[in-house]
């Protein structure tokens, strides 16, 4: 990412990001671009731009034959259970077959690829808690330019929690893996956790920024990042550092929509023969990312198996509150992992966050039961707790 754009067009993306009408964004995102310099150091930003207007343009243009219809039924999946994993990959991989296996989705399993036209979930029990799987239709080389409907296809992705991306061990795995993960890094989203990460939340008001500190500058100062969030006029802002990151990362959350998600790969189709060479070389594509072999229609037990990987890739954890004198509740809370005492405090109520005096807990993270703990005992799998105001 460039970090010398000419003083107007940063003034522009001020412009840009201050309107929500649609159509006013697009006009000013036009002119943005025709102000940005034409050379290889501009070449992503202006790669990102044209994607983001040219998907601006087909929400407007759904929005208005939508109108016209009357609505009609959304696209998007309503989250439920502890998570959302949309389920995506090249047509005929065999997307419906795994929810078929794995939830309790009838979605319909075709010989024909483009079966499936519609996000689709299911939800796939794992222990006390249920994981809600999406199965998004095929993403194809070109998705992320809006081709067969690909930024909708591409916005489930984006919507979920997690991925799992599917390919077919008999065709070109990894050539199809390579493929379905440039479709989704074009479209701002990660699979592998990025260094860095900068979240940058304006406030209306003031003339301050704060730093909010997971992380710390890599190269630069916090003097320097204030500087460059003034060039983009930006004066009063929180700013989440996460990780290590540097001015560019900085400069590219001010574009943007760069998100992280945590994502498995499934090659299907094993039950007709594995080539190792093959396997090899998707790993090695996939690099950090895990991939499992398997048969979605002869595998044993997939559905514990994914739910186990499914809770160590999201990274949470369950806990259940108790009250005096109570069984513990049945249904877990379902938080990430490192979450304190006070954070669930604030998750059940502010009320019980300010007004919190101890709690008394039960299970992995007691050094024995119903021990007294204070604010900030870090939380374990299967932990009891009771708050006390
Ligand atoms: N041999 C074998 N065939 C499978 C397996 N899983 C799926 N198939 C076959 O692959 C074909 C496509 O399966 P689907 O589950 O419909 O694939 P999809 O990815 O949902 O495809 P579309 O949504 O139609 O693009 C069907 O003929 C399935 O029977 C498997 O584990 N082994
Ligand atoms: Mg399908």
């Amino acid at each position: 990412m460039p970090a010398n754009l000419p003083q107007e067009a940063k003034a522009k993306w001020n412009e840009v990001t201050m309107t929500r009408n649609p159509e006013e964004r697009l006009r000013l995102m036009g002119e943005f671009l025709s102000l940005v310099p034409k050379h290889k150091g501009t070449e992503k930003l202006q790669m990102q731009i044209k994607r983001q207007m040219a998907q601006l343009r087909d929400d407007i243009e759904k929005k208005k034959k939508q109108a016209k219809r009357g609505g009609g039924p959304s696209y998007y999946v309503q989250k439920a259970g502890a998570a959302q994993i949309a389920v995506v990959g090249p047509p005929n991989v065999g997307r419906s077959s795994l929810l078929r296996a794995v939830t309790n989705s009838s979605v319909e399993v075709t010989s024909w690829p483009w079966g499936t036209t519609w996000p689709t979930p299911g939800m796939l029990p794992y222990q006390d808690i249920q994981f809600q799987l999406v199965e998004v239709p095929p993403i194809v080389e070109g998705s992320s330019e809006g081709k067969s409907e690909g930024f909708m296809n591409l916005s489930s992705a984006r919507n979920a929690d997690s991925i799992i991306i599917v390919v077919d061990i008999q065709d070109d795995p990894a050539g199809n893996y390579l493929m379905v993960s440039r479709e989704l890094e074009n479209a701002r989203i990660l699979t592998a956790p990025p260094l860095g990460d900068v979240e940058i939340v304006k406030r209306g008001h003031g003339r301050d920024i704060q730093f909010v500190w997971e992380g710390e500058l890599d190269g630069c100062t916090t003097d320097e990042v204030i500087a460059l969030l003034n060039e983009y006029k930006i004066r009063s802002a929180l700013v989440y550092v996460r990780g290590r990151v540097t001015l560019d990362v900085v400069e590219d959350a001010l574009f943007g929509n760069a998100v992280y998600r945590p994502t498995l790969v499934l090659a299907n189709k094993a039950d007709l023969g594995i080539d190792q060479d093959t396997v090899n070389r998707l790993r090695e594509t996939a690099a950090a990312i895990q991939v499992g072999v398997c048969s979605f229609e002869k595998t044993p037990d997939l559905q514990r198996v994914l739910g186990e990987k499914l809770f160590e890739l999201l990274g949470i954890i369950r806990v259940y509150t108790k009250e005096p004198g109570k069984e513990a509740a049945v249904e877990p809370i379902v938080c990430r992992d490192g979450v304190t005492v006070g954070d669930l405090a604030k998750m059940i109520h502010n009320d019980f966050y300010e007004r919190f005096k101890y709690a008394r807990i039960w299970g992995p993270s007691a050094k024995f039961d119903n021990e007294k703990v204070g604010i900030d005992r870090e939380l374990k799998d299967g932990t009891v707790i009771q708050l006390y105001v």
